[in-house]
């Protein structure tokens, strides 16, 4: 082999292990029937409610550094409080060692809170990867003590409880050079200089953050959703997006994207810009659209300020406000992605825990009003909100009639009511002019929300 050869391929080899990028193995993709779209997207528009995970080693710290506490989300503090990537290394990923971590206890969780589907963070902007990577040794397997798959652990766990099982991946990567690093900090400031771009994207783009998707698609044969985040960064372009769509697609034809892998997403409003951008759903975060919208979807939430674990943040939203979300986001015909941020030993907070369990009762009682539960045609009454299935409407009551008469939308056309989770007597349904009335017990059956379930025509 003649020199220049010979130098090209040991700088080939060290690059590659500069940035820990370890050769890829190849994986044959199983062949598949490829669904339509409505068949593709049935599942996630019936299960209205799903569990969002932001993990990673940002748990160690929880949002402080020397006293001082990162505004905004804890999974933020690389940025926020400024540490070199070697800093991040030593003092934070290299001692993730979340010996607590049971998969099978948070899925249980999820579950029994009525959740039918997980996103977890696979990987965030700190560029942690929380899988055994063929690609990179900035992973759990080799730059932490842990050393276990966790996204394998809840792949399995997701199994078998049959739950389904999703990864969020960022596009933004502080840790790779070919990413933001070696902007890095500067990069982070120049977040409010979007034309502050890394040169060698493109090849981060090719040879790292693609390869990567594909080898979690195929690695772990449950992936149902991939959520991209991260597509704000001036370096990645709708041109990539349009790609990495088509390219996810081709490795796992049925797999659900959301709106983040290409550039449409408009903010925090999360809904698409005019114009053709790729990705399956629209993603409105820490806040619900004001009107239903006819395209898919789904808004994701803390139940405190921060997504990753966060203790000094104590403004937890409270269950009422919790459940009362979940129906207003399904009234208007989306889903709602509630985060849980684990803390350093791997478990859920217990104010977490807390409201998961108190959503999982009304759940238990009242989730045939929200799984499969569309946008109702009716105006939204003073009293709550509406959602449908055919020959059905579920009149979700916040505010309790005083007087014992619940006035519905006068449209409706009722053959009969009945309180959901007590099928003992039917409800008298009134008709005085065009005001349609239900004689409602004096007392509300569930101080969250009571649901009147009515058959109509
Ligand atoms: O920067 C991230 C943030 O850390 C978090 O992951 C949220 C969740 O959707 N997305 C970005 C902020 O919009």
């Amino acid at each position: 082999m003649n020199k220049i050869v010979q130098v090209f391929a040991i700088s080939v080899l060290l690059f590659s292990f500069g940035c820990g990028q370890k050769t890829k193995k190849n994986t044959d993709d199983k062949a598949v029937v490829k669904l339509s779209d409505d068949e593709r997207m049935e599942w996630w528009r019936d299960a209205r409610f799903g569990m969002f995970i932001h993990w990673g080693a940002y748990a160690i710290p929880g949002g402080e550094r020397n006293g001082e506490v990162c505004k905004g989300g804890a999974e933020w503090i690389m940025d926020k409080l400024d540490y070199t990537i070697e800093d991040y290394e030593k003092e934070v990923t290299a001692k993730f060692n979340p010996v607590k971590f049971d998969a099978d206890a948070w899925v249980k969780m999820a579950k029994d809170a009525g959740m039918k589907y997980i996103v977890l963070t696979s990987k965030h902007h700190d560029g942690f990867c929380l899988w055994d990577s063929e690609i990179t040794h900035y992973d759990v397997m080799e730059a932490c003590p842990f050393k276990r798959d966790i996204v394998k652990e809840l792949s399995e766990a997701c199994k078998k409880a049959d739950m389904r099982f999703c990864l969020y991946h960022s596009i933004v990567d502080w840790h790779h050079p070919q990413a933001q690093a070696p902007l890095y900090p500067n990069y982070n400031a120049g977040q409010k200089d979007q034309t502050v771009v890394n040169p060698e994207f493109p090849k981060y783009y090719e040879n790292y953050l693609k390869p990567m998707v594909g080898e979690l698609l195929t690695k772990y044969d449950n992936v149902d959703v991939i959520w991209f985040d991260g597509d704000w960064i001036a370096d990645y372009t709708t041109e990539m997006g349009k790609d990495f769509y088509s390219y996810i697609r081709s490795v796992k034809p049925n797999v659900i994207v959301n709106n983040r892998v290409d550039k449409g997403r408009n903010g925090m409003e999360g809904m698409d810009k005019e114009g053709e951008f790729a990705g399956d759903f629209g993603t409105p975060e820490q806040e619900i659209p004001a009107t239903g919208i006819d395209s898919d979807w789904e808004a994701c939430m803390t139940m405190n300020g921060s997504w990753g674990y966060k203790p000094s943040d104590e403004h937890w939203k409270s269950n009422t406000v919790l459940i009362r979300h979940l129906v207003d986001i399904v009234s208007k015909g989306g889903n709602f992605l509630l985060n849980i941020g684990p803390d350093a030993q791997g478990l859920f907070p217990q104010q977490s825990i807390d409201r998961l369990k108190a959503i999982g009762e009304w759940t238990k009682e009242n989730g045939e009003a929200v799984y499969g539960a569309k946008a109702s045609p009716f105006e939204r009454p003073e009293w709550g909100r509406y959602t449908s299935k055919s020959g059905v409407v579920y009149a979700h009551v916040f505010d309790w009639p005083k007087d014992g008469k619940l006035i519905l939308d006068s449209s409706i056309k009722i053959k009969s009511a009945r309180l959901l989770g007590d099928s003992s007597s039917e409800l008298k349904v009134n008709t005085v002019g065009n005001v349609i009335s239900v004689e409602v017990p004096k007392k509300a059956s569930n101080s969250y929300a009571s649901v009147i379930k009515l058959i109509v025509e």
